[in-house]
Protein backbone atom coordinates (compact mmCIF):
# COMPACT_ATOMS: atom_id res chain seq x y z
CA UNK A 1 0.00 0.00 0.00
CA UNK A 2 1.53 3.27 -0.99
CA UNK A 3 2.28 5.42 2.11
CA UNK A 4 3.34 9.46 0.68
CA UNK A 5 4.08 10.27 4.31
CA UNK A 6 6.92 7.49 4.92
CA UNK A 7 8.02 8.01 1.16
CA UNK A 8 8.26 11.93 1.81
CA UNK A 9 10.32 11.57 5.50
CA UNK A 10 12.54 8.55 3.39
CA UNK A 11 13.77 10.69 0.84
CA UNK A 12 14.89 13.73 4.06
CA UNK A 13 16.44 11.15 6.47
CA UNK A 14 17.31 13.03 9.50
CA UNK A 15 21.10 13.31 10.74
CA UNK A 16 22.02 10.71 12.93
CA UNK A 17 21.42 11.42 16.47
CA UNK A 18 20.41 14.81 16.38
CA UNK A 19 17.66 16.19 19.26
CA UNK A 20 15.22 18.99 18.03
CA UNK A 21 13.65 21.28 19.51
CA UNK A 22 10.83 23.82 18.70
CA UNK A 23 12.08 27.01 20.59
CA UNK A 24 10.79 30.20 21.11
CA UNK A 25 11.00 30.98 17.95
CA UNK A 26 10.47 28.00 16.23
CA UNK A 27 13.54 25.35 15.30
CA UNK A 28 16.77 27.30 14.80
CA UNK A 29 20.37 25.32 14.37
CA UNK A 30 22.70 24.77 11.39
CA UNK A 31 20.91 24.51 7.67
CA UNK A 32 22.62 21.28 6.64
CA UNK A 33 20.83 19.34 9.37
CA UNK A 34 17.07 20.61 9.13
CA UNK A 35 16.00 19.13 5.52
CA UNK A 36 14.09 16.33 7.74
CA UNK A 37 12.65 18.78 10.08
CA UNK A 38 11.18 21.04 7.27
CA UNK A 39 9.67 17.88 5.92
CA UNK A 40 7.95 17.12 9.17
CA UNK A 41 6.99 20.73 9.80
CA UNK A 42 5.04 20.70 6.47
CA UNK A 43 3.29 17.49 7.89
CA UNK A 44 2.48 19.24 10.75
CA UNK A 45 1.24 22.18 9.24
CA UNK A 46 -1.15 20.46 7.47
CA UNK A 47 -2.69 18.52 10.73
CA UNK A 48 -2.37 22.30 12.50
CA UNK A 49 -5.00 23.83 9.89
CA UNK A 50 -7.07 20.07 9.51
CA UNK A 51 -7.14 20.90 13.13
CA UNK A 52 -8.80 24.59 12.59
CA UNK A 53 -11.19 23.35 10.14
CA UNK A 54 -8.69 24.35 6.97
CA UNK A 55 -8.13 27.72 8.13
CA UNK A 56 -4.87 29.07 6.38
CA UNK A 57 -1.82 28.44 8.95
CA UNK A 58 1.73 29.77 7.96
CA UNK A 59 5.24 28.60 7.57
CA UNK A 60 8.26 30.99 7.75
CA UNK A 61 11.80 29.70 7.02
CA UNK A 62 14.02 31.68 8.80
CA UNK A 63 16.92 31.93 11.67
CA UNK A 64 16.33 35.93 11.84
CA UNK A 65 19.79 37.18 13.44
CA UNK A 66 21.50 34.21 12.99
CA UNK A 67 24.54 33.81 11.30
CA UNK A 68 24.54 33.16 7.26
CA UNK A 69 24.91 29.26 7.63
CA UNK A 70 21.71 28.67 9.99
CA UNK A 71 18.28 28.58 9.27
CA UNK A 72 14.90 28.03 10.78
CA UNK A 73 11.10 27.01 10.51
CA UNK A 74 8.35 28.32 12.59
CA UNK A 75 4.47 28.04 12.70
CA UNK A 76 2.23 31.01 12.52
CA UNK A 77 -1.59 30.54 13.82
CA UNK A 78 -4.26 31.90 11.98
CA UNK A 79 -4.97 35.45 13.39
CA UNK A 80 -0.78 35.97 13.20
CA UNK A 81 0.12 34.71 16.24
CA UNK A 82 2.69 32.48 16.74
CA UNK A 83 2.16 28.55 17.30
CA UNK A 84 -0.10 27.28 20.15
CA UNK A 85 2.09 25.76 23.10
CA UNK A 86 0.93 22.34 22.78
CA UNK A 87 1.78 22.14 19.10
CA UNK A 88 5.22 23.24 19.74
CA UNK A 89 5.56 19.46 21.70
CA UNK A 90 3.67 17.99 18.71
CA UNK A 91 5.83 19.65 16.41
CA UNK A 92 8.66 18.48 18.52
CA UNK A 93 8.10 15.22 18.74
CA UNK A 94 7.51 14.92 14.84
CA UNK A 95 10.63 16.33 14.42
CA UNK A 96 12.83 13.45 16.37
CA UNK A 97 10.80 10.56 14.79
CA UNK A 98 13.35 8.91 13.15
CA UNK A 99 12.54 6.28 10.78
CA UNK A 100 9.84 6.63 7.57
CA UNK A 101 7.32 4.18 9.73
CA UNK A 102 7.51 6.20 12.68
CA UNK A 103 6.93 9.89 11.24
CA UNK A 104 4.02 8.17 9.53
CA UNK A 105 3.08 6.38 12.61
CA UNK A 106 2.99 9.42 14.71
CA UNK A 107 1.33 11.30 11.91
CA UNK A 108 -1.87 9.28 12.32
CA UNK A 109 -1.77 9.58 16.19
CA UNK A 110 -1.78 13.02 16.07
CA UNK A 111 -4.93 13.05 13.78
CA UNK A 112 -6.26 10.55 16.03
CA UNK A 113 -5.53 12.20 19.37
CA UNK A 114 -6.81 15.32 17.45
CA UNK A 115 -9.92 14.04 15.94
CA UNK A 116 -8.28 15.76 12.76
CA UNK A 117 -10.31 14.36 9.64
CA UNK A 118 -7.32 13.56 7.22
CA UNK A 119 -9.71 13.71 4.19
CA UNK A 120 -10.72 17.85 4.96
CA UNK A 121 -8.71 20.52 3.06
CA UNK A 122 -5.52 21.71 4.63
CA UNK A 123 -4.12 25.56 3.29
CA UNK A 124 -0.53 26.61 4.24
CA UNK A 125 1.24 29.79 3.43
CA UNK A 126 4.80 29.30 3.00
CA UNK A 127 7.49 32.46 2.80
CA UNK A 128 11.43 32.25 3.28
CA UNK A 129 14.03 35.35 4.26
CA UNK A 130 16.93 35.25 1.60
CA UNK A 131 19.40 32.68 3.39
CA UNK A 132 21.27 30.56 0.46
CA UNK A 133 19.74 26.93 2.41
CA UNK A 134 16.38 29.01 2.05
CA UNK A 135 15.31 27.48 -1.18
CA UNK A 136 16.48 23.76 -0.56
CA UNK A 137 14.44 23.71 2.55
CA UNK A 138 11.64 25.21 1.11
CA UNK A 139 11.52 22.05 -1.45
CA UNK A 140 12.20 19.78 1.81
CA UNK A 141 8.91 21.60 3.42
CA UNK A 142 7.27 21.31 0.15
CA UNK A 143 7.18 17.48 -0.07
CA UNK A 144 5.63 17.45 3.36
CA UNK A 145 2.80 19.27 2.54
CA UNK A 146 1.90 17.63 -0.45
CA UNK A 147 2.83 14.14 1.28
CA UNK A 148 -0.12 15.36 3.97
CA UNK A 149 -2.42 16.92 0.88
CA UNK A 150 -2.14 20.08 1.76
CA UNK A 151 -3.10 23.38 -0.36
CA UNK A 152 -0.23 25.74 0.00
CA UNK A 153 0.92 29.25 -1.49
CA UNK A 154 4.71 30.00 -1.55
CA UNK A 155 5.41 33.78 -1.50
CA UNK A 156 8.60 33.37 -2.39
CA UNK A 157 10.66 35.68 -0.15
CA UNK A 158 8.88 37.88 2.75
CA UNK A 159 10.04 38.93 5.58
CA UNK A 160 8.92 36.98 8.49
CA UNK A 161 5.94 40.11 9.93
CA UNK A 162 4.80 39.94 6.19
CA UNK A 163 4.22 36.41 6.09
CA UNK A 164 2.43 36.33 9.46
CA UNK A 165 -0.02 39.91 7.64
CA UNK A 166 -0.28 37.05 4.47
CA UNK A 167 -1.88 34.97 7.02
CA UNK A 168 -4.31 37.10 8.57
CA UNK A 169 -5.13 38.71 5.48
CA UNK A 170 -6.56 35.01 4.19
CA UNK A 171 -8.50 33.91 7.35
CA UNK A 172 -10.12 37.24 7.77
CA UNK A 173 -11.06 38.18 3.81
CA UNK A 174 -14.65 39.13 3.65
CA UNK A 175 -15.03 39.14 7.10
CA UNK A 176 -15.91 42.46 9.33
CA UNK A 177 -12.31 42.17 10.52
CA UNK A 178 -10.57 41.72 7.06
CA UNK A 179 -7.32 42.80 7.77
CA UNK A 180 -5.86 43.65 4.48
CA UNK A 181 -5.43 42.61 0.78
CA UNK A 182 -3.40 39.02 1.15
CA UNK A 183 -0.50 40.34 -1.95
CA UNK A 184 2.45 42.47 -1.22
CA UNK A 185 1.26 45.06 -3.14
CA UNK A 186 -1.95 45.13 -0.47
CA UNK A 187 0.74 45.01 2.75
CA UNK A 188 2.72 48.26 0.99
CA UNK A 189 -0.47 50.16 -0.02
CA UNK A 190 -1.88 49.44 3.91
CA UNK A 191 0.95 50.90 5.30
CA UNK A 192 1.83 53.26 3.00
CA UNK A 193 -1.37 54.92 3.19
CA UNK A 194 -1.83 54.84 7.45
CA UNK A 195 1.37 56.18 7.35
CA UNK A 196 0.38 58.83 5.21
CA UNK A 197 -2.97 59.73 7.60
CA UNK A 198 -0.85 59.47 10.36
CA UNK A 199 1.61 62.08 9.91
CA UNK A 200 -1.13 64.49 8.43
CA UNK A 201 0.21 67.85 7.82
CA UNK A 202 3.72 67.19 10.51
CA UNK A 203 6.85 66.56 8.92
CA UNK A 204 9.95 64.59 9.68
CA UNK A 205 13.17 66.24 10.86
CA UNK A 206 15.51 65.09 8.76
CA UNK A 207 16.17 61.68 6.91
CA UNK A 208 16.71 58.32 8.30
CA UNK A 209 18.73 55.83 7.24
CA UNK A 210 18.17 52.37 7.75
CA UNK A 211 20.25 49.36 8.02
CA UNK A 212 18.57 46.05 6.78
CA UNK A 213 21.15 43.58 8.12
CA UNK A 214 21.81 42.29 4.74
CA UNK A 215 18.58 40.05 4.64
CA UNK A 216 15.26 40.31 3.16
CA UNK A 217 14.15 43.28 4.87
CA UNK A 218 16.11 45.37 2.26
CA UNK A 219 14.27 45.07 -1.00
CA UNK A 220 11.09 44.86 1.26
CA UNK A 221 12.26 48.46 2.11
CA UNK A 222 13.63 49.50 -1.22
CA UNK A 223 9.37 48.40 -2.05
CA UNK A 224 7.94 50.16 0.39
CA UNK A 225 9.61 53.64 -0.04
CA UNK A 226 7.91 53.71 -3.56
CA UNK A 227 4.94 53.43 -1.66
CA UNK A 228 5.76 56.25 0.70
CA UNK A 229 6.12 59.00 -1.83
CA UNK A 230 8.86 60.96 -0.35
CA UNK A 231 7.43 64.25 -2.30
CA UNK A 232 4.16 64.09 0.17
CA UNK A 233 5.81 62.69 3.40
CA UNK A 234 9.00 64.58 3.53
CA UNK A 235 10.18 61.15 4.68
CA UNK A 236 14.20 60.94 3.46
CA UNK A 237 14.88 57.29 4.00
CA UNK A 238 18.73 55.68 3.17
CA UNK A 239 19.07 52.27 2.59
CA UNK A 240 22.05 50.90 4.04
CA UNK A 241 23.42 47.27 4.09
CA UNK A 242 20.76 45.98 1.49
CA UNK A 243 23.10 43.13 -0.18
CA UNK A 244 21.14 40.02 -0.30
CA UNK A 245 22.79 39.01 -3.56
CA UNK A 246 25.90 38.11 -1.41
CA UNK A 247 24.27 35.93 1.13
CA UNK A 248 27.09 35.26 3.26
CA UNK A 249 26.71 39.34 4.22
CA UNK A 250 23.74 38.44 6.42
CA UNK A 251 23.84 39.39 9.83
CA UNK A 252 27.62 40.14 9.54
CA UNK A 253 28.59 43.67 11.15
CA UNK A 254 25.10 44.82 10.97
CA UNK A 255 21.54 44.27 11.55
CA UNK A 256 19.87 45.04 14.75
CA UNK A 257 21.48 42.07 17.11
CA UNK A 258 24.59 43.66 16.29
CA UNK A 259 23.68 47.17 17.15
CA UNK A 260 22.24 46.03 20.21
CA UNK A 261 24.71 43.10 22.00
CA UNK A 262 27.74 45.48 20.54
CA UNK A 263 25.83 48.71 21.36
CA UNK A 264 27.74 50.36 18.24
CA UNK A 265 26.50 51.33 14.85
CA UNK A 266 27.90 49.03 12.10
CA UNK A 267 31.35 49.41 11.67
CA UNK A 268 29.96 50.83 8.01
CA UNK A 269 27.45 53.80 9.24
CA UNK A 270 28.68 56.98 7.99
CA UNK A 271 25.79 59.15 9.40
CA UNK A 272 26.83 62.82 11.42
CA UNK A 273 25.54 63.65 14.80
CA UNK A 274 21.84 63.66 15.31
CA UNK A 275 20.99 61.80 12.47
CA UNK A 276 19.15 59.05 12.86
CA UNK A 277 19.62 55.71 12.35
CA UNK A 278 17.73 52.16 12.58
CA UNK A 279 18.65 48.64 12.41
CA UNK A 280 16.55 45.67 11.29
CA UNK A 281 17.12 42.10 11.69
CA UNK A 282 17.73 39.52 9.52
CA UNK A 283 14.12 39.18 8.95
CA UNK A 284 12.83 42.39 9.86
CA UNK A 285 11.02 41.95 12.80
CA UNK A 286 13.08 44.00 15.27
CA UNK A 287 13.67 47.14 15.06
CA UNK A 288 16.02 49.31 17.38
CA UNK A 289 16.85 53.24 17.04
CA UNK A 290 20.68 55.05 17.56
CA UNK A 291 22.33 58.35 17.33
CA UNK A 292 25.53 59.96 17.55
CA UNK A 293 24.61 62.65 19.95
CA UNK A 294 26.87 66.14 19.82
CA UNK A 295 30.44 64.60 21.08
CA UNK A 296 30.28 61.77 18.81
CA UNK A 297 28.57 59.14 21.11
CA UNK A 298 26.90 56.37 19.84
CA UNK A 299 23.33 56.43 22.04
CA UNK A 300 20.91 53.67 21.81
CA UNK A 301 17.20 53.96 21.27
CA UNK A 302 16.20 50.16 22.04
CA UNK A 303 12.46 48.21 22.04
CA UNK A 304 12.44 49.85 25.74
CA UNK A 305 12.46 53.74 23.96
CA UNK A 306 10.44 52.74 21.18
CA UNK A 307 8.14 50.93 24.07
CA UNK A 308 7.77 54.07 26.02
CA UNK A 309 7.79 56.64 23.20
CA UNK A 310 4.45 54.88 21.21
CA UNK A 311 2.99 54.48 25.10
CA UNK A 312 3.08 58.23 25.92
CA UNK A 313 1.51 59.15 22.15
CA UNK A 314 -0.96 56.58 22.71
CA UNK A 315 -1.69 58.16 26.33
CA UNK A 316 -1.92 61.21 24.85
CA UNK A 317 -4.02 60.39 21.85
CA UNK A 318 -6.25 58.71 23.72
CA UNK A 319 -7.27 61.46 26.06
CA UNK A 320 -7.24 63.52 23.35
CA UNK A 321 -9.50 62.46 21.67
CA UNK A 322 -12.01 62.49 24.28
CA UNK A 323 -11.64 58.73 24.82
CA UNK A 324 -9.48 58.48 28.47
CA UNK A 325 -12.59 56.72 30.75
CA UNK A 326 -12.97 53.74 28.21
CA UNK A 327 -9.57 52.96 26.97
CA UNK A 328 -7.03 52.07 29.30
CA UNK A 329 -3.56 51.40 27.68
CA UNK A 330 -0.38 49.16 29.46
CA UNK A 331 2.94 48.21 28.52
CA UNK A 332 4.50 44.61 28.99
CA UNK A 333 7.99 44.56 29.00
CA UNK A 334 10.22 41.17 30.21
CA UNK A 335 13.00 41.29 32.93
CA UNK A 336 15.04 42.58 30.12
CA UNK A 337 13.63 46.00 30.57
CA UNK A 338 15.95 48.77 31.78
CA UNK A 339 14.80 49.43 35.32
CA UNK A 340 14.34 52.74 34.38
CA UNK A 341 12.23 52.11 31.47
CA UNK A 342 10.06 50.58 33.88
CA UNK A 343 10.18 53.40 36.41
CA UNK A 344 9.24 55.92 33.65
CA UNK A 345 6.03 54.32 32.60
CA UNK A 346 5.14 53.69 36.19
CA UNK A 347 5.82 57.06 37.22
CA UNK A 348 5.70 59.15 34.56
CA UNK A 349 3.71 57.79 32.21
CA UNK A 350 1.98 56.44 34.90
CA UNK A 351 0.77 53.39 33.25
CA UNK A 352 0.84 50.13 34.71
CA UNK A 353 3.65 47.30 33.41
CA UNK A 354 3.78 43.94 32.83
CA UNK A 355 6.31 41.44 33.05
CA UNK A 356 6.30 38.39 31.17
CA UNK A 357 8.92 35.56 30.20
CA UNK A 358 11.44 35.87 27.59
CA UNK A 359 9.87 34.98 23.82
CA UNK A 360 7.11 37.04 21.73
CA UNK A 361 4.25 34.52 22.25
CA UNK A 362 4.24 35.23 26.08
CA UNK A 363 4.00 39.50 25.84
CA UNK A 364 1.46 39.03 22.76
CA UNK A 365 -1.07 36.95 25.33
CA UNK A 366 -0.27 39.50 28.09
CA UNK A 367 -0.44 42.24 25.74
CA UNK A 368 -3.96 40.95 24.47
CA UNK A 369 -5.63 41.09 28.08
CA UNK A 370 -5.26 45.11 27.78
CA UNK A 371 -7.48 47.48 25.71
CA UNK A 372 -4.25 49.03 24.23
CA UNK A 373 -0.98 46.14 24.97
CA UNK A 374 1.77 47.94 24.03
CA UNK A 375 4.81 45.20 23.88
CA UNK A 376 8.15 45.42 23.38
CA UNK A 377 11.08 43.29 24.22
CA UNK A 378 14.27 45.42 24.59
CA UNK A 379 16.11 44.13 21.57
CA UNK A 380 13.48 45.61 19.16
CA UNK A 381 11.31 42.93 18.91
CA UNK A 382 7.35 44.34 19.74
CA UNK A 383 4.18 46.19 18.70
CA UNK A 384 0.94 47.57 20.24
CA UNK A 385 -2.29 45.85 20.19
CA UNK A 386 -5.68 46.89 20.17
CA UNK A 387 -8.88 45.03 22.09
CA UNK A 388 -11.46 44.04 19.77
CA UNK A 389 -13.78 46.41 22.14
CA UNK A 390 -11.16 49.10 21.93
CA UNK A 391 -11.13 48.83 18.28
CA UNK A 392 -14.92 49.46 18.37
CA UNK A 393 -14.83 52.34 20.83
CA UNK A 394 -12.10 54.22 18.80
CA UNK A 395 -14.33 53.48 15.04
CA UNK A 396 -17.72 54.56 16.61
CA UNK A 397 -16.46 57.68 18.96
CA UNK A 398 -18.27 60.20 18.35
CA UNK A 399 -15.91 63.15 18.75
CA UNK A 400 -17.09 66.26 20.42
CA UNK A 401 -15.16 68.96 19.06
CA UNK A 402 -12.42 69.39 16.01
CA UNK A 403 -9.64 69.00 18.05
CA UNK A 404 -11.10 65.42 19.17
CA UNK A 405 -12.24 64.66 15.80
CA UNK A 406 -8.35 65.24 14.41
CA UNK A 407 -6.51 63.36 17.08
CA UNK A 408 -9.56 60.43 16.33
CA UNK A 409 -8.27 60.51 13.27
CA UNK A 410 -4.65 60.24 13.98
CA UNK A 411 -5.05 57.20 16.39
CA UNK A 412 -7.58 55.64 13.49
CA UNK A 413 -4.48 56.04 11.56
CA UNK A 414 -2.64 54.22 14.06
CA UNK A 415 -4.30 51.59 14.15
CA UNK A 416 -3.61 50.56 9.97
CA UNK A 417 -0.20 51.73 10.22
CA UNK A 418 0.56 49.18 13.02
CA UNK A 419 1.15 45.06 12.38
CA UNK A 420 -1.10 43.68 14.87
CA UNK A 421 -0.44 40.17 13.94
CA UNK A 422 3.11 40.49 15.03
CA UNK A 423 5.94 42.73 15.58
CA UNK A 424 6.94 44.24 12.28
CA UNK A 425 9.83 46.30 11.38
CA UNK A 426 9.14 48.09 9.00
CA UNK A 427 5.75 49.22 10.83
CA UNK A 428 7.53 49.84 14.00
CA UNK A 429 10.14 52.11 12.50
CA UNK A 430 7.02 54.25 10.40
CA UNK A 431 5.21 54.22 13.87
CA UNK A 432 8.35 55.99 15.36
CA UNK A 433 8.84 58.54 12.74
CA UNK A 434 5.22 59.23 13.17
CA UNK A 435 5.30 59.86 16.69
CA UNK A 436 8.67 61.52 16.50
CA UNK A 437 7.18 64.09 14.07
CA UNK A 438 4.23 64.85 15.74
CA UNK A 439 6.38 65.44 19.19
CA UNK A 440 8.82 67.59 16.73
CA UNK A 441 11.37 65.36 18.29
CA UNK A 442 14.95 64.61 17.62
CA UNK A 443 16.54 61.78 19.01
CA UNK A 444 18.14 63.90 21.58
CA UNK A 445 14.75 64.79 22.99
CA UNK A 446 13.71 61.59 23.03
CA UNK A 447 16.40 60.04 24.38
CA UNK A 448 16.34 62.38 27.31
CA UNK A 449 12.80 61.19 28.67
CA UNK A 450 15.28 59.30 30.95
CA UNK A 451 18.54 57.78 31.50
CA UNK A 452 19.00 54.10 31.40
CA UNK A 453 20.46 52.35 34.42
CA UNK A 454 23.80 51.19 33.73
CA UNK A 455 23.53 47.45 32.21
CA UNK A 456 25.58 44.44 31.34
CA UNK A 457 24.70 41.03 29.57
CA UNK A 458 26.51 38.03 29.68
CA UNK A 459 26.68 34.95 28.21
CA UNK A 460 27.64 31.74 30.48
CA UNK A 461 28.31 28.24 28.65
CA UNK A 462 26.95 25.52 30.32
CA UNK A 463 27.08 21.72 29.73
CA UNK A 464 22.75 21.55 30.47
CA UNK A 465 21.18 24.73 30.25
CA UNK A 466 17.71 22.54 31.27
CA UNK A 467 18.60 22.25 35.03
CA UNK A 468 18.27 26.65 35.38
CA UNK A 469 14.65 26.52 35.86
CA UNK A 470 12.76 29.73 36.63
CA UNK A 471 9.77 31.89 38.13
CA UNK A 472 8.46 34.94 38.28
CA UNK A 473 9.00 35.75 34.24
CA UNK A 474 12.29 34.47 34.42
CA UNK A 475 13.36 37.30 37.57
CA UNK A 476 13.90 33.40 40.10
CA UNK A 477 16.08 30.78 39.82
CA UNK A 478 14.12 28.00 40.98
CA UNK A 479 16.97 25.19 39.82
CA UNK A 480 19.76 24.33 40.66
CA UNK A 481 18.99 24.62 44.56
CA UNK A 482 19.80 27.80 46.58
CA UNK A 483 21.66 29.46 43.28
CA UNK A 484 19.04 32.21 44.10
CA UNK A 485 20.01 32.54 47.38
CA UNK A 486 23.61 33.50 45.94
CA UNK A 487 22.46 35.96 43.46
CA UNK A 488 19.78 37.78 46.19
CA UNK A 489 23.36 38.21 48.34
CA UNK A 490 25.44 39.77 45.73
CA UNK A 491 22.46 41.81 44.39
CA UNK A 492 22.41 43.24 47.67
CA UNK A 493 25.62 44.75 47.83
CA UNK A 494 24.88 47.22 44.65
CA UNK A 495 23.29 50.28 44.54
CA UNK A 496 20.22 50.34 42.28
CA UNK A 497 21.62 46.53 41.71
CA UNK A 498 18.89 43.88 39.91
CA UNK A 499 19.94 40.81 38.62
CA UNK A 500 18.72 37.35 37.26
CA UNK A 501 19.87 34.28 34.89
CA UNK A 502 17.86 32.42 32.77
CA UNK A 503 18.28 29.78 30.29
CA UNK A 504 18.85 30.52 26.98
CA UNK A 505 15.56 29.54 24.82
CA UNK A 506 17.99 29.62 21.31
CA UNK A 507 21.48 28.65 22.39
CA UNK A 508 23.11 26.44 25.38
CA UNK A 509 23.43 28.84 27.46
CA UNK A 510 22.69 31.25 30.42
CA UNK A 511 22.41 34.40 30.30
CA UNK A 512 22.82 36.51 33.15
CA UNK A 513 21.46 40.44 32.89
CA UNK A 514 23.01 42.42 35.46
CA UNK A 515 21.81 46.32 35.81
CA UNK A 516 23.20 49.10 39.13
CA UNK A 517 23.74 52.22 39.47
CA UNK A 518 27.53 53.19 38.10
CA UNK A 519 28.54 51.14 34.81
CA UNK A 520 31.06 49.43 36.63
CA UNK A 521 29.61 48.15 39.64
CA UNK A 522 26.96 46.80 36.66
CA UNK A 523 29.60 44.91 35.55
CA UNK A 524 31.14 43.72 38.47
CA UNK A 525 27.17 42.33 39.88
CA UNK A 526 26.96 40.67 35.78
CA UNK A 527 30.57 39.03 36.79
CA UNK A 528 29.76 37.65 40.08
CA UNK A 529 26.18 36.37 38.92
CA UNK A 530 28.50 34.69 36.36
CA UNK A 531 30.28 33.19 38.46
CA UNK A 532 27.41 31.58 40.24
CA UNK A 533 25.89 30.78 37.57
CA UNK A 534 29.45 28.82 36.60
CA UNK A 535 30.14 27.29 39.28
CA UNK A 536 26.44 25.71 39.66
CA UNK A 537 26.67 23.90 35.97
CA UNK A 538 29.30 25.98 33.47
CA UNK A 539 31.39 23.63 30.57
C1 LIG B 1 13.83 34.43 20.05
C2 LIG B 1 12.55 35.17 20.31
C3 LIG B 1 12.85 36.54 20.87
C4 LIG B 1 13.70 36.42 22.10
C5 LIG B 1 14.93 35.60 21.83
C6 LIG B 1 15.62 35.30 23.13
C7 LIG B 1 10.50 35.20 19.01
C8 LIG B 1 9.89 35.41 17.66
N1 LIG B 1 11.81 35.35 19.06
O1 LIG B 1 14.58 35.05 19.06
O2 LIG B 1 11.64 37.15 21.18
O3 LIG B 1 14.10 37.69 22.56
O4 LIG B 1 14.55 34.36 21.24
O5 LIG B 1 16.71 34.46 22.90
O6 LIG B 1 9.82 34.89 19.96
P1 LIG B 1 17.37 33.69 24.10
O7 LIG B 1 16.32 32.79 24.71
O8 LIG B 1 18.50 32.95 23.49
O9 LIG B 1 17.83 34.72 25.08
MG1 LIG C 1 13.87 38.26 13.75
Amino acid sequence: MSNPVADAARKHPPPEGHVYTYGTAGFRTKADVLDSVLTRVGLIAALRSRKLGGRYVGVMITASHNPPQDNGVKLVEPMGDMLEESWEAISTEMANQTSPEAVSEYYQCVAEEQKIDLSKPANVIVARDTRASGARLLGCLVDGLKAAGAEYRDFGFLTTPQLHYMVRCFNTADTPDAYGVPTEAGYYEKFSAAFKKAMGSNKPNGGLTVDCANGVGGPKLNELIKYLHVTETGLEISVVNDNVVKPEALNVDCGADYVKTNQRAPPTSKTGPGDRCCSLDGDADRVVYYFKDDQNVFRLLDGDRIATLVASFFGDLVRTSGLADQIKIGVVQTAYANGAATDYVEKNLRLPVTCTPTGVKYLHHAAQKLDIGVYFEANGHGTAIFSHSTLNAIKNYKPKSPSEAENLEILRACIDLINQAVGDALSDFLLVEVVLAHKRWGPQEWLATYTDLPNRLLKVLVSDRTIFKTTDAERKLTSPEGVQGQIDKEVQKFRQGRSFARASGTEDAVRVYAEAATKAEAEDLARKVAEIVKAAGGK
